[in-house]
C-alpha cells in the first residue's frame, strides 16, 4: 500500500546522498556475467595482490578495461597492462559496459564512461577491510558495483574512518551505485559466510566499474 505513494521505486534503496542500492538490477545478466568472468580470468588470472604494508589480500582480483587497479609494495595505482602477464588488461565486454552505464543512469548519473572494471573474488572467510576508493583521477564520476554469487554484508560509513557503519545485505544480481557527496565514504565487506550458490559455487564475485583515468 505505502509503496504506491513512495517517491522511490521498491527496487532502489537510497543509502546516502548520491548512493543507492539497485536491488536485482543485474539479475537478467548474471549468468552471462559469470561466464564472461570465466573467460576474462583465463586471460588475466585472479591473484592475491600484496598491500603496501606487505600483506597478501584475502580477496583475489583481476581487471578488464583500459585501466586496471593494482596493489603492490609500492602502493595502489591503475595500469594499462597486467603486471603478471605484461599484456594489456582484457577489453571490457560490451555487456559489462552497457550494464554499468544503465545502472549509473538508474541511480541518477548520466554520461558515466567507465574505463576500469575491477573483478573481485571472495571465498568464505574473505573480507575487504574498511577503505576509501581514492586512486582515481577525479571523483566526479560515480562507482557502480555489481554483486554475483554468494551474498555478503556491505559496510558503509562516512568520510571519516571512525564514522558509524550501516550494514547492507548484497545478493546475486544486486548493484550498488555511489558518487556525489558520498563518493569518498569508507566502506568494506564483512567476512563472507560459507555457502553454495547454484551458479557461482562457493564464491562471491564483485565487479566494480570506475572512471579511473583523466577524461579525454
Ligand atoms: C565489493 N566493493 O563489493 C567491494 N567500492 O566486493 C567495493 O569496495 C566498492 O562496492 C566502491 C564502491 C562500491 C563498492
Ligand atoms: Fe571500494
Amino acid at each position: 500500500m505505502l509503496d504506491l505513494f513512495a517517491e522511490e521505486p521498491a527496487w532502489r534503496e537510497p543509502l546516502a546522498d548520491g548512493a543507492a542500492i539497485l536491488w536485482r538490477f543485474a539479475i537478467r545478466d548474471a549468468s552471462a556475467l559469470l561466464a564472461a568472468i570465466e573467460t576474462l580470468s583465463a586471460q588475466a588470472p585472479f591473484r592475491h595482490m600484496v598491500t603496501p604494508g606487505g600483506y597478501s589480500m584475502a580477496v583475489a582480483m583481476t581487471n578488464c578495461g583500459a585501466s586496471g587497479w593494482v596493489s603492490s609494495r609500492s602502493g595502489y595505482c591503475y595500469t594499462a597492462c597486467d603486471p603478471l602477464t605484461g599484456a594489456p588488461w582484457p577489453k571490457m565486454p560490451p555487456l559489462f559496459l552497457t550494464l554499468a552505464v544503465a545502472a549509473a543512469r538508474a541511480a541518477g548519473y548520466e554520461n558515466f564512461h567507465p574505463d576500469a572494471c575491477l573483478i573481485n573474488r571472495y571465498s568464505p572467510g574473505a573480507k575487504l577491510s574498511l577503505h576509501q576508493d581514492k586512486d582515481e583521477y577525479h571523483f566526479d564520476a560515480p562507482i557502480v558495483s555489481v554483486s554475483l554469487g554468494l551474498p555478503a554484508i556491505f559496510q558503509f560509513g562516512g568520510l571519516r574512518r571512525a564514522d558509524p557503519l550501516s550494514r547492507h545485505y548484497l545478493d546475486h544480481g544486486d548493484v550498488a551505485v555511489w558518487g556525489g557527496s558520498s563518493r569518498l565514504f569508507y566502506h568494506g565487506i564483512a567476512p563472507l559466510k560459507n555457502g553454495h550458490h547454484p551458479e557461482a559455487g562457493a564464491w562471491r564475485y564483485n565487479l566494480t566499474f570506475r572512471r579511473a583515468a583523466k577524461e579525454e
